[in-house]
């Protein structure tokens, strides 16, 4: 029963638009009401009517050692016995910006912010003052946050809605953003030579985790970096997800590609509001006060954050096996839902990369958004919806990724694999 959640919907819907701080979480494409949560400990979240679910979202990728990890937990509470904020340098930030060239060796220099939404906005800013070019490449479904430059055939709960532009976005600003097909290297060609010297960069999820997982074909990345060095454009690499998910050095280090910009946000804030840009020296040197692109934020490097930042990526760099038992733990997922979907001769595509994994309602391959977007739309909110009674708490939306977590046990993953079993037995008894 979701009495409480009900209540505090209808609540929420008086004074914040949708009910909801983030559309993503509305729960607009699957039907019902968001559910609302009061704690989480591991892989368990309990919502405000006391119900506990297995939880594939971890706060969309943060919380990769699972929610309330007492190392962060601690972090957090003692640096905030010396103040919530300075609006000035600390130890701490520069710590953190060490780590991160530790763990990502192509990041020369890092600059903190309070968002993915703000890494990217910025990255293709230093980007384009750097080459002195207007224009970017984005790829149709991925997701780079919610500036106006991105916001423009995007992934995420854009796309969940049905509205992957928005209105708002200027012509002016529409007419810079260029769209390429994911892994399809001749429509990125074509841009470059419709657009000659004037692409600034070419930004993109190296895994897209925002229409679904789905992973770069072989040489997808590999090429991107050859036209990028050829046509003189940033290649940026928005490993909002991926970063210090997918291994200590992310995507780049997975698939051996290395971008001249890269941005982060989640896992380095370890579940506080934290965003991150960085790359090579040169670039990241045009940056105020050092060069002439502006970027600035009150709360930019917050203390509790880079507490909580610093405590997360120090354990995942000192744990190499982590990546491991995710991995495995995922493919074990994965290994298990298939037979299930086998044995109720339900058409399915499973994508995954790592600890991310998606389940696509399709006889198709998901490559890009145009097969991503096959997806039986209609009997996943039927799968979602006896999921979640079954105690399963999954991304509410047929185009997000979901994300392990190494707090979450065999027996769950069995248990989440049963619940799959179940669902589609009460979904075959119901049509
Ligand atoms: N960037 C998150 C995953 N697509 C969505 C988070 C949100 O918008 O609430």
């Amino acid at each position: 029963m979701l009495l409480k959640s009900e209540y505090l919907y209808e609540r929420a819907k008086k004074f914040i638009p949708g009910g909801v701080n983030s559309p993503a979480r509305a729960f607009k494409s699957v039907g019902g009401v968001p559910v609302f949560f009061k704690k989480a400990k591991g892989s368990i979240i309990t919502d405000e009517d006391g119900n506990e679910y297995i939880d594939y979202v971890g706060s969309w990728g943060p919380m990769i050692l699972g929610h309330a990890y007492s190392p962060v937990v601690k972090a957090v509470q003692d640096a905030a016995f010396n103040s919530t904020s300075f609006g000035a340098p600390t130890i701490t930030e520069i710590e953190m910006a060490e780590l991160v060239q530790q763990m990502v060796p192509n990041v020369d220099k890092v600059r903190m912010v309070n968002s993915g939404t703000e890494a990217c906005m910025s990255a293709i800013r230093i980007a384009r003052g750097y080459t002195g070019r207007d224009k970017i490449i984005k790829f149709e479904g991925n997701y780079h946050g919610h500036a106006d430059s991105f916001l423009i055939k995007a992934g995420s709960g854009a796309l969940t809605l049905g509205e992957p532009s928005s209105p708002g976005v200027t012509e002016g600003t529409a007419k810079d953003t260029l769209n390429a097909d994911y892994n399809d290297l001749e429509s990125v060609e074509k841009l470059l030579k419709e657009n000659k010297d004037n692409v600034a960069a070419i930004i993109l999820e190296p895994v897209a985790g925002n229409m679904g997982c789905i992973q770069p074909a072989p040489g997808f990345l590999e090429g991107l970096r050859k036209l990028c060095d050829e046509h003189g454009s940033v290649l940026i690499f928005d490993e909002v997800m991926t970063g210090f998910r997918l291994s200590r050095g992310g995507a780049q280090e997975r698939y051996d590609v290395w971008a001249d910009l890269i941005t982060y946000g989640k896992i380095i804030g370890a579940g506080l509001p934290v965003g991150a840009y960085g790359g090579k020296r040169e670039i990241m040197d045009m940056v105020s006060p050092d060069g002439p692109v502006y970027q600035a934020g009150t709360l930019s490097g917050n203390p509790l954050a880079m507490s909580a930042g610093k405590t997360l990526l120090s354990t995942l760099d000192r744990h190499p096996e982590y990546y491991i038992e995710l991995e495995e733990k995922t493919g074990y997922l994965k290994k298990g839902l298939r037979e299930v979907l086998l044995k109720h001769k339900i058409t399915h595509t499973i994508n995954q990369v790592g600890s991310m994994i998606s389940i696509f309602f399709t006889d198709q391959m998901v490559t890009n958004f145009k097969t991503a977007n096959t997806t039986d739309k209609e009997f996943f909110g039927k799968f979602y919806h006896q999921m979640l009674e079954r105690g399963i708490y999954l991304p509410p939306s047929p185009f997000e990724s979901w994300f392990l977590s190494t707090s979450l046990s065999y027996s769950m993953l069995d248990k989440t694999i049963a619940a799959a079993d179940k669902s589609l037995d009460a979904i075959a008894g119901h049509s």
